[in-house]
């Protein structure tokens, strides 16, 4: 088993460890919004090594849509090119944990209905997309088995 490497942000860190270590029944929302949030499991492009990646959850059925915002920083996060690499991933939603497969969504009419579902979710994301001229990237999840 490749080894976990923790995010270097330190309130990323803890929530992953509060989420996971409490089975999925603690530390299940961003900070004191209530929203609700997931955890992607994936790999390391150029480490191998395990990286759990905190991101609002945002469901499309039993999909998930994966936002790569940032906060609406100039350059995607570096999840996004782990996925891009190994689109193989874990997703924990409370206590439910699933093997899925991600693929990015280019722009097109079923990438505007994702994201005018993630951005229902969490408006935020309209905010980070107008402050910057990357084109936050979008993910869906779906259940491989
Ligand atoms: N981020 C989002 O983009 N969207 C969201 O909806 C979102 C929600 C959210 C909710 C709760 C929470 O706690 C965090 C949330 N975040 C959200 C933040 C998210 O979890 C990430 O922290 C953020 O998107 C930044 O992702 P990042 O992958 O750029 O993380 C950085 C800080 C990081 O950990 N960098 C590591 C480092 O050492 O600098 C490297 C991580 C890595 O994956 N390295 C790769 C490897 O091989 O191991 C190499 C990557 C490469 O190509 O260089």
């Amino acid at each position: 088993m490749a080894e976990y490497i923790p995010s270097t942000s330190d309130w990323v860190r803890e929530q992953v460890e509060l989420y996971e270590g409490s089975g999925g029944t603690q530390g299940l929302t961003l900070r004191d919004t209530g929203l609700p949030v997931i955890i992607v499991t994936n790999t390391g492009r150029r480490t191998g090594a395990v990286r759990k990646t905190p991101l609002m959850r945002v469901a499309d059925g039993k999909d998930y849509i994966l936002v790569a915002s940032r906060g609406g920083a100039p350059k995607h996060p570096v999840w996004y090119y782990n996925l891009k690499a190994e689109p193989n991933v874990e997703i924990r939603d409370e206590t439910l944990v699933q093997s899925m497969r991600v693929r990015e969504v280019p722009d097109s009419s079923e990438r505007q209905r994702l994201w005018d579902i993630a951005v229902a979710a969490f408006p935020p994301y309209q905010e980070y997309q107008d402050k910057t001229d990357r084109l936050i990237p979008v993910f869906i999840a779906e259940a491989t088995a």
